[in-house]
């Protein structure tokens, strides 16, 4: 499996392309029994510490959160946050980003050297709970502003069926070539956001199976909403870049001193890079889960001295000078 030619034409045109079926059932299985592992551990805590009386176990993966958030909302979130954003790195997650099928088709975007970040996340959408829902805004708006002009490819991941009413992903096509759009501080969940005033028009939903993929450059801009349904929306976004793309590979969080000029640094500085592809120097990906933990642990952020300079964005509230 890979991109078509049409398909990797389509993505450099609108700034998105869909492939279907590139993870299976059996694929996605290690990671939903590493996510599984977490939430029960979280559950076992919580009621060793008499904050949960339940943990519905016996759920399954789709539903066992919206019932436990329904059950103990103040729970739910504390289990949330244990397995939230880039949190989790636990078995499995090392599998789906190394997974061959989907690196073959990032290889139809960036070609055969390929490094992935810990800015990969992992999005359990519980109807009901709010952090679920993700304003409109380009990855772009994440990094330091010496990454612009650079390719980032955003895989983002299904682990249940998505759609307009669990809250599937929307994309604006066309403009991710149009630059960077002004981002505010402070948006929904504190998130990054794009004014309403200033979303391109011409959003699309982008419903899709579970086990396909989203492929987005780091223009492109993007949102979810609410989740209508009693299933939980999981899924995952993943983020590859060649090796001429600012990382800190080779290097270790004591080189981000205070006096480091930001344009040496990584995009996202404090995020872990490695190699999950390299025909040349096969010995330099990363194929070892425990290594991956502490790769991941020794970048984290609140380790890093020098995470770059502000992006510059304001808060949403201050915006009123530059409405036009
Ligand atoms: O999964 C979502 O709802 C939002 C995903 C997202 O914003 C991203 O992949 O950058």
């Amino acid at each position: 499996m890979s991109l078509s030619p049409a398909e990797v034409k389509q993505f450099h045109e609108l700034g998105y392309v869909v492939k279907e079926g590139v993870y299976s059932h059996g694929d996605l299985e290690p990671l939903r029994v590493g996510l599984t592992a977490a939430i029960q551990e979280s559950c076992d805590e919580l009621m060793a510490a008499g904050k949960l009386d339940r943990d519905f176990a016996e759920a399954s993966f789709a539903k066992r959160l919206t019932k436990l958030h329904r059950h103990g909302p103040d729970a739910a979130h504390e289990v949330l946050m244990a397995i939230w954003s880039g949190r989790f790195h636990g078995a499995g997650m090392l599998h789906a980003l190394r997974h061959p099928l989907l690196i073959d088709c990032v290889e139809d975007i960036i070609g055969p050297e390929i490094v992935a970040t810990s800015i990969y996340r992992v999005r359990p959408k519980v109807p009901g709970y709010p952090r679920g829902e993700v304003p409109w805004h380009q990855d772009a708006g994440y990094s330091l502003t010496h990454c612009y002009e650079h390719m980032m490819v955003t895989c983002w991941v299904p682990l249940v069926d998505a759609t307009v009413d669990n809250g599937c992903l929307w994309v604006i096509p066309k403009v991710q070539d149009d630059g960077i759009i002004q981002h505010y501080t402070g948006g929904h969940s504190g998130f990054l956001e794009i004014a309403p005033e200033d979303v391109p028009e011409g959003a699309i939903p982008v419903e899709m199976s579970a086990g396909s993929v989203l492929f987005m450059t780091a223009m492109t801009p993007h949102a979810s909403f609410v989740n209508k349904t009693d299933v939980t929306r999981w899924s995952i976004d993943l983020r590859y870049q060649d090796p001429s793309v600012p990382s800190n590979l080779g290097e270790v969080p004591e080189d981000y001193t205070p006096e480091r000029d930001p344009v040496t640094m990584a995009c996202f500085p404090g995020e872990a890079y490695f190699v999950i592809r390299d025909p040349k120097r096969p010995e330099s990906e990363l194929t070892d889960a425990d290594e991956f933990a502490t790769l991941r642990q020794l970048w984290d952020r609140a380790t890093i001295q020098n995470r770059g300079p502000g992006r510059g964005w304001t808060p949403l509230e201050e915006r009123g000078d530059s409405i036009h």
